[in-house]
């Protein structure tokens, strides 16, 4: 028996295809597979992998694109002459496998000249180096084709209260993004920024924290159509949210340029587990939102191999990464087209939320004028009304577990 048809029961239409290509959009950063397992209390179990060596390995599996920090291509510190010849090489192996690079970052982390942050340094001169650094990996970036910048401020923040004056860093980021802003506009590039939000790690509390956080940011900038969000699940999920309804609002404002998939089971450190693993539910309904809004951004896994594997181990848990995607969209779509569930999604009066409060037309003073909506409503008889969401619930639980 395939697998399709072993989760087929029950769906009607096509199932959605369980093999990788690059028409579903899955991208990887270089620093995915490439994580020597290096942790807090732990050195490297992994070999370093060259960047062309994963770029034919992702093509093999299926991926469409390939994403990278300027470091994780480039080591820093490195001569003009072997940045050439590394991105060289590098866009070879873009060529002979038809890999894309959508997005690129810049890392503004690793260094120790960035221990206390890049564009909100206390340190002048280290804020100048960050902006060069960026400006230096978007000339990059736009050269190989990335329509979006990802901008992750993980040492944007501090570990004590004096060390930091929030207000004054937020002038100092926004300053930092209108310039980049500019800087891209006057080159004429075709890019938009992402702000990548997480709570904490590596500093003990790290600014714009959740995507709530970020889209406020972000109406305070110069050039607000020109940045979006990229967030990512276990950051959400760290901060104990539900992540779903996170993107839901991104969607909503229209500011979901990205997206970082992964894993995390709770408010702990950043697992960055293989996308599925973890909180199998949430993954579920984010699968669900992403293709019924219409998301049409890449895929891009954002996990770390766990350093117990080798490197089939980590093919295997990139791998795994696309496959429980394919799973989640095709259990997602025998969802949606279940009979019972369309029936059970009109109890709980999904379809009356759709319909706005005030009929076309009708004014505020209409509704004051509404008896029915006050003065003889009938609070008492609508609060005994049952929502019958625990019927739709149970049904979503049986299409994940391959029960319907
Ligand atoms: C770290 C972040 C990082 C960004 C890119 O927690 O997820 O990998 O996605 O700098
Ligand atoms: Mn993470
Ligand atoms: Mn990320």
């Amino acid at each position: 028996m395939t697998s399709e048809t072993h989760l087929t029961p029950g769906t009607t239409g096509a199932t959605p295809s369980l093999t990788p290509g690059p028409e579903h959009k899955f991208t990887f950063g270089l620093w995915t597979v490439g994580w020597q397992g290096r942790d807090p209390f732990g050195d490297a179990t992994r070999a370093p992998l060259d960047p062309v060596e994963s770029v034919h390995r992702l093509a093999e599996l299926g991926a469409y694109g390939v994403t990278f920090h300027d470091d994780d291509l480039i080591p820093f510190g490195s001569s003009d002459a072997d940045r050439d010849a590394h991105v060289k090489r590098f866009r070879t192996a873009l060529d002979s496998t038809g890999l894309t690079v959508p997005m690129a970052t810049t890392n503004l982390f690793t260094h120790p000249v960035f221990k206390d942050g890049a564009f909100t340094a206390n340190d002048r001169d280290v804020r100048r180096f960050a902006l060069r650094k960026t400006m230096r990996n978007i000339d990059l970036a736009a050269e190989l084709g990335a329509r979006i910048y990802v901008a992750w401020g993980g040492r944007e923040g501090a570990e004590s209260g004096a060390a930091k004056d929030v207000r004054v860093a937020l002038d100092r980021l926004k300053e930092a993004f209108d310039l980049l802003g500019e800087y891209v506009v006057e080159q004429g590039y075709d890019l938009r920024f992402a702000v990548e939000p997480k709570p904490n790690e590596p500093r003990g509390d790290i600014l714009l924290p959740t995507v709530g956080h970020a889209l406020a940011f972000i109406n305070a900038l110069e050039r607000p159509d020109m940045v979006g969000v990229n967030p990512e699940v276990g950051h959400e999920q760290m901060a104990g949210l539900n992540f779903p309804h996170g993107i839901a609002q991104a969607l909503w404002h229209g500011k979901l340029f990205h997206i970082d998939l992964n894993g995390q089971t709770g408010i702990k450190y950043d697992q960055d587990l293989r996308f599925g693993a973890g909180d199998l539910r949430s993954a579920f309904w984010l699968v669900d939102l992403l293709e019924s809004a219409g998301y049409e951004g890449p895929r891009h896994f954002d996990f770390k191999p766990p350093r117990t594997e080798d490197y089939d181990g980590v093919w295997a848990s990139a791998a795994g990464c696309m496959r429980n995607y394919l799973l989640l969209k095709e259990r997602s779509a025998a969802f949606r087209a279940d009979p019972a569930v369309q029936a059970a999604l009109r109890a709980s009066r999904l379809d009356e939320l759709a319909v706005p409060t005030l009929a076309e037309g009708e004014t505020l003073g209409a509704l004051l004028a509404d008896r029915g909506a006050y003065e003889d409503f009938d609070a008492e008889a609508a609060a005994q009304r049952g929502m019958a969401f625990e019927h739709l619930d149970q049904l979503a639980m049986e299409h994940l577990l391959g029960a319907r």
